[in-house]
């Protein structure tokens, strides 16, 4: 690949995105509201608010392919979501398809899914659930995904991502735990197939506890590298069961499900 834009790349999975993908293009193009000022020679910095279009169209301009982490990654008031995550990935997809169809990897969440129970088995067929405001701005990003498959034939993974952190952080995170080494193996599995169309996948390393099934998205060839087994004693030892809030043992997004709906 020549070049691969990266959107959302001060934050958090961008830094992850600059390790792991480094070399994976030519150029890595960077672009975020915020600055990035610590460029390696590969990388590239282009400014853009998801909200304005013709910011975005020129982000996207010339670019082979595309992670899209930028936005709003956690609940928030709906004049915050709408700018990023409704406006900014229509903005996102209008500027793929007049520019050459690049393939898509785009962020959405398990709050997408976050109101099925903690234990229950869900596959890529289960009807999204969103548990907020954040999750039904995911739940939008993959079906305006869907609208531009059909219509123009821009594929995108909709990677319903579990919690990509270094290593797990409580007793959910055992089972929505995503390395983020697995985050960018699926990625490139994502560029590398001959043929992607628009699936969703579950972002999630190995758990014994895992409640997502990707066995529709076999074609893909990814296998996650962690396990979120090598952090089990440890978590749980330092989370007694009794010091579990039910919010966060109850449904599948966690606390997330018990945030009121923010004004601002
Ligand atoms: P983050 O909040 O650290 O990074 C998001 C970036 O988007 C920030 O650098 C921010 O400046 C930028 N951004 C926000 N509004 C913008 C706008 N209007 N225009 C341009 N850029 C804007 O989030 P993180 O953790 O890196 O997540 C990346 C993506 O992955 C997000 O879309 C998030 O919803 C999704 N995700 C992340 C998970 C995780 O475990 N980190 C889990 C599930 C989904
Ligand atoms: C997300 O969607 C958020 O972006 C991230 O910050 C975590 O809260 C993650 O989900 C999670 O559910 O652990």
């Amino acid at each position: 690949m020549k070049r691969l834009l990266i959107t959302g790349a001060a934050g958090t999975l961008g830094g992850f995105a600059r390790e792991h993908l480094a070399g994976f293009a030519d150029e890595l193009r960077l672009s975020d509201v915020t600055p990035v000022t610590d460029l390696a020679q590969h990388e590239t910095f282009v400014a853009a608010d998801l909200g304005d279009k013709d910011a975005v169209e020129e982000v996207v301009r010339g670019c082979d392919g595309i992670v899209h982490f930028g936005g709003i990654s956690v609940e928030k008031g709906f004049d915050l979501i709408e700018r990023a995550n409704l406006r900014g990935v229509f903005n996102l997809y209008e500027a793929a398809r007049k520019h050459g169809n690049p393939r898509i990897i785009f962020a959405s969440s398990n709050h997408a899914i976050g109101f099925y129970p903690q234990g229950q088995r869900i596959d890529a067929d289960a009807p999204p659930l969103s548990d907020g405001l954040y999750g039904a701005s995911k739940v939008y990003g993959e079906q305006l995904a869907v609208l531009y498959w059909q219509k123009f034939g821009v594929e995108t993974a909709r990677v319903r991502i579990g919690s990509c952190v270094p290593k797990p952080l409580n007793r959910r995170m055992l089972s929505t735990w995503l390395s983020p080494r697995d985050m960018f193996g699926l990625a490139k599995c994502c560029f590398a197939v001959p043929e992607l169309g628009c699936p969703v996948v579950y972002g999630a390393s190995h758990s014994d506890t895992s409640w997502w099934d990707n066995s529709k998205v076999a074609y893909l060839g990814w296998t996650p590298q962690d396990s979120a087994e090598t952090y089990r004693a440890e978590v749980e030892a330092a989370h007694p069961p009794e010091t579990v809030p039910e919010d966060e043992s109850r449904f599948q997004g966690g606390v997330f499900t018990a945030y009121p709906i923010y004004q601002s």
